[in-house]
């Protein structure tokens, strides 16, 4: 089974040059992640008792129940993954997205394939590791999470990918047992993911507890907190604490020289300037989930009316917070890059 890697980025990694990859997802099914947040599950004891009808109604999983507009529409979408290519170039790395096109594992995909990405949409499938040989054995289009993407971006040898926000452990996960993949792909994958930290939707002290017991290295970067995502804070306490694109490199080329097996996270918070928006919607986020749960909401209603939610509380700014903090993270991605190939001269 072959993995296509554009001629680009496969004469980088040959000549030992700087290559970012970079995920398809967060182009094609939107920025809000397809998470079930707390209360929602009727699984759970600790909410209400439903009825077998209300059970019935229930689907998994619940990422094939999502509505058809993403957060990030098309051209949006499309403007967004140039400009973070751009950013990358910008910066002195080659990128390299990762996508699934007609059953073959792509590794750097030209601006045709890049829009068709875009157009597409969630028409590709949302794939992450144990989709994969699904998706490649049926000839299916795979937009591939962080868990499938480390998992090919480390097959052809790129050590660094830049993302958004990782998947974590949802809230009540301890009794749903939803946790995201990207957390046991991190455990085994010698992969530095960048990201803003993970949305607080998700339970974020479990996150870092699973992520610890995964073996993975976890680094904030210039902050002691680890980020929400849309928040430079979180409440929890960052494991390390990186302070330069250098030391970030000298991190990973040691984990790679005591062969250790087991990925990095390093998370970076959004920028300063927007993380006023980043408030407002951590609040619109708060509220939303509140909301839910009081009207009950429960089951596969739960992602839409908190995308709903969330983009009437905030007037569309998560979009573009979101954009800001995706080319920030490409930027250091990029920088880490450069410095991890000189390490390596
Ligand atoms: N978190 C975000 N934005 C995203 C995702 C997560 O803030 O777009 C996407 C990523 O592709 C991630 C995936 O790998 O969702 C995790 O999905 P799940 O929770 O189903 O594992
Ligand atoms: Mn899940």
């Amino acid at each position: 089974m072959s993995i296509a890697v554009a001629p680009e980025v496969a004469a980088a990694l040959a000549r030992g040059a700087a290559v970012v990859a970079l995920e398809s997802t967060i182009i094609s099914h939107g920025q809000l992640p397809s998470t079930l947040p707390f209360a929602a599950d009727p699984l759970l004891p600790c909410t209400r008792k439903i009825n077998n009808s209300e059970r019935n109604s229930i689907r998994f999983p619940f990422t094939a129940c999502l509505p058809p507009s993403p957060g990030m529409p098309y051209p949006k979408n499309l403007q967004t993954a140039v400009e973070v290519e751009a950013v990358v170039r910008e910066t002195g790395a080659i990128p390299a997205t990762i996508a699934i096109l007609d059953g073959v594992p792509h590794v750097g995909l030209s601006s045709e394939q890049l829009k068709r990405l875009a157009i597409s949409g969630r028409q590709f499938q949302k794939t992450a590791r144990r989709d994969i040989a699904h998706v490649v054995a049926s000839g299916g289009n795979g937009a591939t999470t962080v868990s499938a993407t480390m998992f090919f971006a480390h097959k052809v040898g790129i050590p660094i990918f830049v993302t958004g926000g990782i998947g974590g452990v949802h809230r009540h996960g301890e009794q749903t047992m939803d946790i995201s993949s990207d957390l046991t792909e991190l455990g085994k994958t010698p992969v530095a993911v960048i990201s803003a930290g993970v949305k607080s939707i998700l339970d974020i002290s479990r996150t870092l507890e699973y992520l610890e017991t995964q073996g993975v290295t976890v680094a904030a970067y210039r902050t002691n907190e680890f980020p929400a995502f849309f928040t430079e804070t979180s409440g929890c306490q960052a494991p390390c604490r990186v302070d330069s694109a250098e030391e970030c490199a000298k991190i990973i080329y040691a984990n790679r020289n005591l062969h250790l097996c087991s990925g990095i996270l390093i998370a970076v918070p959004i920028p300063t300037h927007h993380a006023a928006s980043g408030n407002i919607i951590e609040s619109a986020i708060q509220k939303a989930l509140k909301e839910a749960e009081e009207k009950r909401i429960i089951g596969n209603a739960i992602t839409p009316f908190m995308l709903e939610r969330v983009k009437e509380l905030t007037g569309g700014s998560s979009l573009e917070a979101n954009i800001a903090l995706v080319k920030n993270n490409a930027r250091l991605g990029a920088e880490v890059a450069v410095a991890l190939s000189n390490l390596q001269q």
